[in-house]
């Protein structure tokens, strides 16, 4: 079968501009080209040059893996997106992107392209982990290495931040106007970044005249993004191949669902979006709360519960009664009535659409993955709710439910064995978590060794209350299982 390229692409197929694309005029530098990027932005940003012509192409940096960059580059820039829902499955071909490399191969290129006053857009998925904010304070994590390291040599970054900043001194000489969209689950993700990076550069005594170029020239507006995309898997390539007719080595799998809701600020300029699928709104922040909180803050919770289950991927987990009875105590009961709606959004669509999202079993999306690198995106989604409760005199005994079994799936207390599904998850903070947690006696004191560590919030170290409600979770989860705590937790938030 032949490669995909552009001669082999089959006529139909293709989403992007119908005019070429020129790589020294493209208007987006995108950081962390993994498959949430290429199913998400990606897609919005082709979809807009089909729809109005413009210099928005993208140059796309991965993090450290050649995995997609190398693919991609022989692909002539090209890859399939696989679109699967209950009822049937469809690809199309993405063209957009037009040049590729590693933020790990050549920071420098990273530092040149924001430079360069042909770029105007930098969008970033670069995680939760990729802002390098504390979970702790809020602030610039400066106990990291790497921001450390940059610190100490900011002409030479190598952290994402570290490389914004670096970049935006120096394209502050000419003075272009330039945007910074993260695109990553993050509460107020653009002010988080320009806090980040403002942050970076007064400890690494930048120039007044840098700060107030950042300060006045570079937008970092708030979005909120949403797509279900799974890990791209071996089968991907053979769908793609028997739908498409051609091979293709870096595609991506995703759900027909698509959200992304951006705050209008690009002084220098933007694709047409707007009639793209995309929405522009002054209630950013809203759309946020109800994403982070009832999606992303569930999500957790069914991957965590489903994993300790057995289930090994999220439409299982749904379809367990009692997982599902608590998912939805946990959106009504936990999160709702904590969001300041937006005007513009109908939440009960919003979860009824999602209730089908996630029997979605076609798209197979792991527990495994949602449950991993719960220290880096727990943080984001559990203090703000829990201490809306906690100040009001109420226990959200769901959000504790979701810590209590993300510490025993991820740092299981002493004993106690969380099957082979929770075995399969990962956090970069799982060495030091079971550190703090280790020589614990009970799960009680286990769960409040690490939450009095502040792997939460520093906020949420002082809640005692919570803290206890959390370890007797966990403790009810080491002697009766993850379904007993459920019904306990759904039972317990039922009472007034
Ligand atoms: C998920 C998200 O893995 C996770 O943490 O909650 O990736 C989720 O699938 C997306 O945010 C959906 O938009």
């Amino acid at each position: 079968m032949e490669s995909l390229s552009r001669a082999s692409v089959p006529a139909g197929a293709l989403i992007g501009a119908s005019a070429p694309l020129d790589p020294a005029r493209a208007g987006i530098i995108h950081l962390g080209l993994g498959a949430f990027h290429r199913a998400h932005a990606a897609v919005h940003t082709a979809r807009a040059l089909a729809a109005e012509p413009g210099d928005w192409g993208i140059i796309g940096f991965a993090g450290r893996s050649r995995a997609v960059v190398d693919p991609m580059s022989r692909q002539d820039g090209l890859y399939s997106v696989l679109e699967l829902s209950q009822t049937g499955r469809r690809a199309g071909v993405v063209d957009v992107h037009r040049g590729f490399a590693t933020m790990a191969d050549q920071p420098d290129r990273v530092i040149a392209e924001i430079a360069d006053p042909a770029r105007r857009i930098l969008t970033l998925t670069v995680s939760e982990g990729g802002y390098s904010r504390s979970a702790r304070t809020g602030d610039l994590d400066v106990g990291r290495p790497m921001i450390r390291e940059d610190l100490a040599a900011p002409d030479r970054p190598r952290s994402v931040i570290g490389m914004l900043a670096r970049g935006l001194t120096e394209r502050s000489t000419s003075g272009e106007p330039f945007t910074v969209l993260p695109c990553d689950n993050l509460p107020a993700a653009g002010a988080t970044a320009r806090r980040m990076v403002t942050e970076f550069l007064e400890r690494s005594a930048a120039s007044d005249d840098v700060l107030a170029y950042v300060r006045e020239q570079v937008a970092f507006p708030n979005a909120m993004v949403d797509r279900i995309v799974p890990a791209t898997t071996p089968q991907t390539s053979q769908e793609v191949a028997e739908l498409l007719g051609v091979h293709d080595e870096a595609p991506v799998r995703a759900e027909e669902f698509t959200m992304w809701v951006i705050e209008d600020d690009f002084p220098g300029g933007r694709p047409a979006w707007d009639q793209a699928g995309v929405t522009f709104s002054d209630e950013v922040a809203g759309y946020e709360e109800v994403k982070l909180r009832i999606l992303n803050g569930t999500h957790s919770l069914l991957a965590y519960l489903g994993a300790l289950d057995g289930r090994t991927i999220i439409p299982a987990a749904w379809d367990q009664e009692l997982i599902r009875a608590a998912g939805t105590a946990m959106i009504r009961r936990d999160c709702l009535p904590t969001i300041e709606v937006p005007a513009g959004l109908d939440v009960e669509e919003y979860i009824d659409s999602l209730s089908r999202r996630w029997q979605n079993h076609t798209l197979g999306h792991r527990t495994s993955q949602v449950g991993s690198d719960g220290s880096m995106r727990l943080p984001q989604r559990i203090p703000t709710p829990a201490l809306h409760w906690l100040r009001r005199g109420r226990m959200p005994h769901l959000l504790a439910l979701t810590v209590a079994s993300w510490f025993a799936a991820v740092v299981p207390p002493t004993g106690y064995d969380p099957g082979p599904v929770a075995a399969a998850m990962t956090d970069p903070d799982q060495a030091m978590l079971r550190g703090i947690a280790e020589g614990a006696r009970s799960p009680a004191e286990h769960a409040r060794r690490l939450l009095a560590s502040g792997c939460l919030s520093e906020e949420i170290a002082e809640q005692d209350a919570f803290i206890d409600r959390v370890g007797e979770l966990l403790g009810i989860i080491v002697a009766s299982g993850p379904l007993a705590a459920a019904q306990e937790a759904i039972e317990a938030s039922e009472t007034p």
